[in-house]
């Protein structure tokens, strides 16, 4: 398991790369150009100077997350082609800094979604909290003032460019249903894939965060018979999965270990996120601790061990602690933490295994 961490660059992230070196076992960054809008093609004097920065501490950039994919190729509309030709060129240019995986997601409009981003804990800590009765009856506008008021970082998912046309992207989104998105991500897929074959890059598509629908918008990455399904769409090893635990873990019914056994080397991509269900549909998101949240971490790290994971992985949203003011979800702290609890259960169940063939 190649661990890395995000990282949302030079400037624009509270975490500088010489800490981020200082975590045990972390090898890369995962990093995006955040401020080019999507459908663009990433320019590669960008791409080499992150390399640059990023190798001064002795981290490589192996893994982007996220290219995000243009509204236009979610809708299928006429002029997707464009927007796929540029990712494609992206996809090159990738290559051509030694990138080997591109995470991305496919849901519309919105990335991830909460309903409060500093909801506290008993231990006073915060985390990302989703209000299942709150967005049921919030306008989708309302919620995206809530969200941005934050307005000290940018935030993945949520950059104004994205923002701007909501009104009017929502209108173009109805009548848009499950069976079209499937049609559009193939599409996609059948153009891309073969791409990033071609330059040594696998596509890990990441799972809808929450894995339902969300204001009345239809969401298909979420759970694991959909899975299955979108790695059949195109049958490669450069089409794969980013394996995020408390995406798919928000809904109870997904059992994460059997889609570790049965996704096995598609998984290009792990994340490792706990998160607290309540009866009512609300979730919290909590430290990375199995006894802390409803996800079986535990089990998980044992499920990539047993298969001898040989992807890359990291911590995803940690709580706020210690005071650290942060990027709602990516502050030092925690995600440190998670990291060495990772490292913790790993490195006793290799010594464990290995103990038994001494036997
Ligand atoms: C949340 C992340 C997501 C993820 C994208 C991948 O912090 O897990 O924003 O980066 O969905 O495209
Ligand atoms: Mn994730």
């Amino acid at each position: 398991m190649k661990m890395v961490f995000r990282w949302f660059g030079e400037g624009n992230d509270t975490v500088p790369l010489n800490h981020i070196r200082q975590i045990p076992g972390v090898e890369g960054v995962a990093w995006a150009l955040h401020d080019i809008p999507a459908g663009e093609a990433w320019p590669l004097e960008r791409m080499l100077k992150i390399k640059q920065e990023a190798e001064k501490y002795n981290l490589h950039i192996d893994v982007v997350e996220s290219v995000n994919i243009h509204e236009d190729i979610k809708l299928g509309a006429a002029t997707r082609d464009t927007y796929i030709e540029n990712y494609k060129i992206t996809i090159e240019r990738l290559a051509q800094v030694g990138v080997k995986v591109i995470c991305y997601n496919f849901m519309p409009v919105f990335d991830w979604v909460r309903t409060n981003l500093f909801e506290p804990h008993p231990d006073g800590s915060t985390g990302l909290f989703y209000e299942r009765a709150k967005l049921d009856d919030m306008d989708p506008l309302e919620l995206v003032k809530q969200i941005t008021k934050h307005e000290d970082f940018t935030m993945p998912g949520w950059e104004p460019e994205r923002l701007k046309y909501l009104t009017e992207l929502f209108a173009r989104y109805q009548g848009v249903t499950e069976a079209d998105l499937w049609e559009n991500l193939r599409y996609f897929l059948e153009e891309v894939v073969p791409v990033a074959a071609k330059y040594g890059i696998t596509m890990a598509i990441h799972p809808d965060d929450p894995p339902w629908s969300v204001f009345g918008l239809p969401r298909i990455v979420t759970n694991q018979k959909n899975i299955r399904k979108i790695l059949q769409l195109v049958d490669s090893p450069a089409n794969g999965v980013t394996l995020c635990s408390g995406s798919l873990g928000a809904n109870g019914e997904n059992d994460l270990v059997k889609m570790i056994k049965e996704f096995g080397d598609r998984i290009a991509f792990a994340h490792i996120r706990n998160v607290k269900l309540f009866e009512n549909g609300d979730f919290i998101e909590t430290s990375h601790r199995t006894k802390d949240g409803t996800v079986d971490i535990t089990s998980i790290v044992k499920a990539y061990h047993d298969m001898n994971f040989k992807g890359y992985a990291r911590p995803d949203h940690g709580r706020h602690i210690w005071d650290e003011q942060c990027r709602p979800g990516y502050g030092l702290y925690d995600r440190a933490l998670g990291i060495m609890y990772v490292w913790g259960i790993w490195d006793t169940l290799s010594q464990l295994k290995g103990e038994q063939s001494c036997e």
